[in-house]
Order: C-alpha cells, then structure tokens, then sequence
C-alpha cells in the first residue's frame, strides 16, 4: 500500500476517495478537508475565537486538535452530564487532553449547578434521555458562547453523523429539520453562530487522525444511545457505502447543492419574527415566561436521582 501522494508506505486506505495515504499526507488531508469545508460554508474567519463542545469522544476532540493546528483561537467546553461511569471517563478524558496542551476549558456540571442530571431529567419527563441532553446541552453551548464573546459554536458532527441524520429526515420527511440541516446555522437574536467544520470527514478517518495524533479518546459510546434510531441509520448507511463507496458523501453534499435551498421556507421563525420574549429567569430568547431549559430544571432539579446499573436507567 503507497502513499497516493508521495508513494512512501501509506498508514489508511480511504476507498471513498479510492486512495492511500502515509501518516503525513493524511493528517494534511484531514486538514485540507476542514480548511475547505469552514470555507467553502463561511463557518469561520481568521481570528474567530471559537468556543468547541467537547465529549471526550474522537470527533469533538480531533476538532478541536485541528481548528487550533489551523491557527483559531479554539476553547472547550464540557458539559458533565451525569451519565454515571460513561461522564466520569469522558470528563477525565477532555481535561487530561486540555491540561496536557494547556488550552483553556470550561466545564459545567449539571449535578452540580443545577442539581439534575440527564437520566433524572430524562425520568421526570417522561421523554428518551436524548431529549432533555440536548436541550441542556444547546442552552448551556449558547450561553457560554454569548457570555464569552466567542464567534462561534464548533461541534465535531462528522459525515457519517450528517448523513444519518439527513437519512432519517428525509425517509419521514421531516422538513423543518431538513431546513435546518446546515454545516453552518447563522448567528441570530440570542444564538451565536453554529459550525459543523468535520462534515467532510468520516468516523472512520477521526479516528485514524485521534490515533496518529496521539489523542486519547474515550472510545466508550455513551449507554443512553443504544436502540435510538440514529445508530440504525448510520448501520444502514455503512451498508450502502460497503457496497457504493462514496454513497454517504454524495447523499449529504447533493443535499446541500441540490435541495437544501428547497427547504429554507419550512425552517421555523426565528425570534425576530416570531416576537419571541425573554426568560424571565436566564434571559433567553422564549415563547413562554420560562424557556424550555429553565423549565426542565424547574421540573427535574431536587427529583430523586437515578441511578444507573450498566445498561442504563433504572
Ligand atoms: S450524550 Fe446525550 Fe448523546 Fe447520550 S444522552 Fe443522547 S444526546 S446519546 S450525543
Ligand atoms: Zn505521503
Ligand atoms: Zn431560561
């Protein structure tokens, strides 16, 4: 196996792109790779502070990894979920990787400052795990990022999450969500900006780039996930792309130059348009006297905590 670019002894085949690379030309195609897509997407400036959600997972720190090698003022942010032994590993990961490199990290425990924490939250609503995660999770990204002053929010979504979730809106239609699907979301009243600088990158080359770069990761997935529907598109979509490499690729980027543009007018109003109010309590931009993460508090702070065994809740 040779390197496609300088025919020394390649370390990946990449059949997407049909080729090999050696360590070097990889990480460069790695960087290539965002350098195009926070381009080619207008997701970033020279000189945008950018602040990354980091899990502890490959993707979010190799993103991290990559926008500084690229010269961004990036910062973490980890936000401890309280997913038993799963949050405590990727805690530990994320800060021994900060430390290590002596790069800025803020962290913000759910237990701690808000006494809930996901599968409490996820039992007193009566709703799957992922849903309270994700509302706490954007709520606690936007507010970190505006008091911070940071240009942008960076995620480490990569190809493969992108396109699995594409896959799932479309096999139901959903086209709000199909409207939304951006690498890049605009800053707006109340939000700061949203970038996705991984999504010409698949999982398999994160991990790759994670292992040469010496970035230990926890590989561990966190237990809330299994049987979401997500997981079975991603399997579906590895299936096709056995088969038809480069399916993935052309699944998501067709989307964006060939029919995104279609579903802008189902994206919901933004604040300025919908005469959103304030939370009365945070300040967020709410339909309602409480914005959804004030009220999941109110509804899960002081309940009596879950406790999970290894395969979940309770
Ligand atoms: S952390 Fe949270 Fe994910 Fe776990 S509970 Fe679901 S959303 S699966 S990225
Ligand atoms: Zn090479
Ligand atoms: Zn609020």
């Amino acid at each position: 196996m040779k390197c496609r670019v300088c025919r020394g002894p390649a370390v990946i085949d990449i059949r997407r792109h049909n080729a090999n690379f050696c360590v070097d030309h990889f990480l460069r195609l790695c960087r290539d790779q965002v350098t195009k897509a926070i381009a080619e997407f207008s997701m970033l400036e020279r000189g945008d502070r950018v602040l990354v959600a980091v899990s502890g997972g490959k993707d979010s720190l190799a993103l991290w990894d990559l926008l500084r090698e690229l010269g961004y003022e990036a910062d973490g942010l980890y936000i401890g979920l309280g997913i038993g032994g799963y949050s405590d590993r990727s805690g530990e990961a994320v800060k021994a990787f900060a430390q290590e490199r002596g790069w800025p990290l803020q962290v913000i425990d759910l237990r701690d400052e808000f006494d809930y924490d996901v599968p409490t939250a996820a039992k007193v609503t009566k709703r799957v795990p992922c849903s309270a995660c994700g509302l706490s999770k954007r709520h606690l990204f936007d507010k970190a990022a505006l008091d911070g002053g940071y240009d942008a929010v960076a995620t480490g979504h990569n190809l493969d999450d992108e396109a699995a979730v594409l896959f799932g809106n479309t096999l139901r239609w959903q086209t709000e969500y199909l409207a939304r699907q951006m690498p890049v979301l605009p800053a707006r009243h109340g939000f700061p900006r949203k970038v996705k600088p991984l999504v010409s990158l698949g999982e398999r080359e994160m991990a790759a780039y994670c292992v040469l770069r010496g970035i230990d990761y926890i590989v561990e997935e966190c237990p809330m996930a299994a049987g979401n529907k997500h997981l079975g598109y991603k399997e579906a979509l590895n299936e096709i792309e056995a088969r038809s490499p480069g399916s993935k690729h052309a699944f998501y980027f067709g989307f964006l130059a060939r029919a995104a543009e279609r579903f802008r007018d189902a994206a919901p109003d933004g604040p300025e348009e919908s005469g959103l109010g304030l939370c009365t309590r945070c300040g967020a931009p709410s339909t309602n006297e409480l914005c959804a993460f004030c009220h999941l508090v109110e509804r899960s702070a002081g309940a009596e905590p879950v406790v999970l065994t290894t395969k979940g809740a309770r």
